[in-house]
């Protein structure tokens, strides 16, 4: 074993960063002499030489025994190992019976906002020039969808921090809405003692007090899915107390008559019958961000993942631009992003309305510009297609290829998913391992992992990193960009691809250049020379853009836009069947839907099982103790753990992690409302009932 690994070592010791969320801390990764992978951390400016013990454990899964080595083909019901060629064609032929009988939009495809850059963009070319589907959309959808939608609508632009992770740490008031950061980010957590070692004040706004809002200065703990109603209280508060800055609004806004308008009704009193939160907690809040020389308000999907998450993240920008926070230096408004890639993932076209370098789809001058690059005609691209959820569960799609996505436990009202992919004339997964996804598909292909291969990721400030390989895939596994290229070529388009990482980033330079997300000046050089590079950078002999917004947005009219939104009820309220509000989300131990970090030994000693979290009163109430296993049901199916007592939750709320998958899948239960602009599903609050099992 020893030996064979070492056969695929090429170099001895890497810089590169860590395969998980979208901190991407960096890290070094050496080829120990026995053959094993050793990580070590090392100082970037975004991690300052931390990791979290998923960094820390990552290379475990590079020679892990549940590690696909060679292709599956379904045969009579059971998976069985195939050769490359056997498996491609099986590919090759399913797609091109399926295009036969019901057309080119049949064929769809998933990614995956955990893909480099270069996978993103050759997926998103794939489905449009080699499939010509309409039919592509991925995760990210599920992810950060809903700011990035407020985003483009305020500022003309979606990048998820607008300035870099260290402004964070000198800003006088943090505020953090749905963001645990000591789970999901923990080297992070050295931005928050900073902040607070410089006397700041830092206000967590989440229904639990998790490990991130104990450290906080003011915790405001509000029922789920009322964040909107929140802020535009404190909007309410900062107009009455005339803490506004009426020159930046005058100066550099747009529309703020109709949000004053629409805040008036926002009183503190009626706030607090919607929310839960005191009164005084918002005067204090409103104070804290209003008296600050820096303040910085920050999102993440705690916030973002609702029916309304696009609105809620408006009223945050508004209270920020009202504030004058935006484009001000040390302050802002940012979305934590959270996937590896999450951020490049959505630039470069993967997603169902996007062309590389953040272009629309439906705009004739973005599809002139990357058809000419692509050598293609602008006409033979497709149009927009629908959102993940929709295509996962629409009527038109008949095969689907998954690449870096799990969702058969990861997708809202997830049986309703399995059920479509099961129905499927075909499902294909590109993974490494057999997730609950690959292991319900017909024909399973084996691929590299991180530190196999060469390529870039954009992380959450906007910073494109290097990923440098350490050694090369096993002998019978194939990169995600060879398997891309392969198939194209089986499919009469093989000239478009290639399967080198470079050679496919400086197309991606091209196709972007002139975009919202301007690549052309960042080569992988410079990435290494500079400890990245951030976008826009248009040229190779200009800067990056660490800092946006400083003099203008990206606004036809260089303003930001105001826009009034309204509080309303999350999609599905409790009532007297399901009297309780479930919330979803993180451990620190656990990446996702768990198909990565699940199967490593130390992680799982961490964080051996889902479990449902709830406060002791209801407990008692239900005749339930710690560790006892419960029932939860929602209108759309159950889900079976342990219980975790905690005195931090609310009393009218239950909390379950979603990594899990079988009876303790917690998307059994969440509901499949889509926000109207971005939709994004509604994972963080639904209506519940609990019981003893
Ligand atoms: N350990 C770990 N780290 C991760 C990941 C992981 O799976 N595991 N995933 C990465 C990815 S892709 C992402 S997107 C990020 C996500 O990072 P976060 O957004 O920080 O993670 P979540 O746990 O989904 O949600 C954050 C908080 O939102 C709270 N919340 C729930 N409902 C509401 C609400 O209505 N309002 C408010 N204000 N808060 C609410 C929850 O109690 C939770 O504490 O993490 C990244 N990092
Ligand atoms: N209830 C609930 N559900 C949620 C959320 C929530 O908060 N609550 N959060 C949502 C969010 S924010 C997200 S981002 C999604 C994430 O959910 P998923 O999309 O399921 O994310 P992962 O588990 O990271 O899935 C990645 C899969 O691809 C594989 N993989 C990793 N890298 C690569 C690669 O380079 N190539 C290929 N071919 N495969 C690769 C991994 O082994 C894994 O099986 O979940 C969403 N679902
Ligand atoms: S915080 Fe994120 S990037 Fe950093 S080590 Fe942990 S999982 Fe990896
Ligand atoms: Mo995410």
């Amino acid at each position: 074993m020893a030996g064979a690994v070492e056969s695929l070592v090429v170099t001895r010791e890497v810089a590169t960063h860590c395969p998980y969320c979208a901190l991407q801390c960096g890290m070094t990764l050496r080829a120990a002499p026995e053959g094993r992978v050793e990580v070590a951390a090392r100082q970037f400016p975004t991690n300052r030489g931390g990791l979290c013990q998923k960094g820390w454990t990552a290379a475990d899964l590079l020679d892990h025994p549940d590690r696909l080595t060679t292709p599956l083909v379904r045969d009579g019901g059971e998976l069985r190992p195939a050769t490359w060629a056997e498996a491609l064609d099986r590919v090759t032929e399913g797609i091109l019976a399926t295009q036969s009988a019901h057309g080119r939009d049949a064929v769809a495809v998933f990614g995956g906002g955990g893909l480099t850059n270069e996978k993103a963009y050759a997926l998103g070319k794939f489905a449009r020039v080699a499939l010509r589907t309409k039919n592509i959309d991925y995760n990210g959808r599920f992810c950060m969808s809903s700011a990035a939608a407020a985003g483009m609508r305020a500022f003309g632009l979606d990048r998820g921090l607008p300035f870099p992770l260290a402004d964070i740490g000198q800003a006088d008031t943090l505020v953090l809405v749905g963001a645990n950061v000591a789970e999901t980010m923990p080297p992070f957590a050295r931005y928050l003692t900073e902040q607070k070692a410089r006397g700041g004040t830092l206000i967590v706004i989440d229904p639990r007090a998790t490990a991130t809002a104990r450290q906080a200065t003011l915790h405001l703990q509000p029922t789920p899915g009322t964040d909107l109603a929140l802020a535009n209280a404190l909007l309410h508060i900062v107009l009455g107390e005339g803490w506004a800055d009426e020159a930046y609004i005058e100066g550099r806004t747009t529309g703020f008559d109709e949000v004053r308008r629409t805040v008036a009704s926002y009183w503190p009193a009626r706030v607090e019958r919607l929310t839960g939160v005191p009164v005084a907690d918002l005067e204090a809040a409103a104070h804290a961000l209003a008296s600050a020389q820096t303040a910085i308000i920050l999102t993440a999907r705690g916030a973002e993942q609702h029916s309304k998450g696009v609105d809620t993240v408006t009223a945050f920008i508004n209270l920020a631009l009202a504030l004058g926070l935006p484009g001000r230096p040390g302050s802002g408004y940012g979305c934590l992003t959270g996937q590896g890639n999450g951020q490049g993932g959505r630039e470069h076209g993967q997603k169902a309305d996007q062309l590389p370098g953040y272009r629309k789809i439906d705009d004739p001058a973005a599809r002139a510009h990357v058809a000419s690059v692509w050598g293609v005609d602008p006409d033979d691209l497709p149009g927009p297609g629908p959102s993940a959820y929709e295509l996962l569960t629409g009527d038109e799609m008949r095969t689907l290829l998954v690449f870096g996505s799990n969702p058969v436990v990861s997708a809202p009202r997830a049986a309703r998913v399995e059920a479509r992919l099961r129905d499927l004339d075909m499902l294909v997964v590109s993974d490494f391992v057999l997730s609950e996804t690959a292991a319900i598909a017909d024909v399973v292909l084996p691929t590299a992992q991180w530190a196999e291969e060469d390529g870039t990721m954009t992380n959450l400030e906007g910073r494109v990193l290097r990923r440098h390989a350490l050694r090369q895939p096993p002998p019978d596994v194939r990169t995600d960009l060879a398997v891309i290229a392969e198939l194209a070529s089986r499919l009469g388009a093989g000239k478009w691809f290639t399967t080198e990482p470079q050679a496919v980033f400086e197309e991606l330079r091209r196709a972007s250049a002139g975009g919202t997300a301007d690549y052309a000046g960042v080569t992988w050089e410079r990435v290494d020379a500079e400890d990245g590079v951030f976008w826009p950078c248009p040229s190779v002999d200009r800067p990056g853009t660490p800092r946006l917004f400083l003099d203008t947005f990206a606004t036809p009219d260089g303003r930001a836009r105001f826009l009034p939104v309204e509080h309303r009820p999350a999609a599905e309220e409790v009532d007297a069947e399901y009297p309780l509000y479930l919330t979803t989300g993180r451990v620190l131990a656990q990446y996702q839907s768990g198909a990565q970090t699940r199967r490593i030994e130390a992680l799982r000693r961490a964080a051996p099982n889902a479990f449902v979290e709830l406060h002791p009163d209801l407990a008692a109430r239900i005749g339930v103790g710690a560790g006892d296993e419960v029932v939860v049901t929602s209108r759309r199916g159950e889900m079976r753990a342990p219980a975790r007592l905690t005195e931090t939750i609310r009393p009218d709320t239950l909390f379950a992690p979603f990594h899990w998958g079988g009876a303790a899948r917690a998307n059994s239960l969440t509901s499949d409302a889509l926000d109207p602009t971005s939709r994004m599903p509604e994972f963080k609050v639904c209506a519940v009932k609990v019981r003893a099992a």
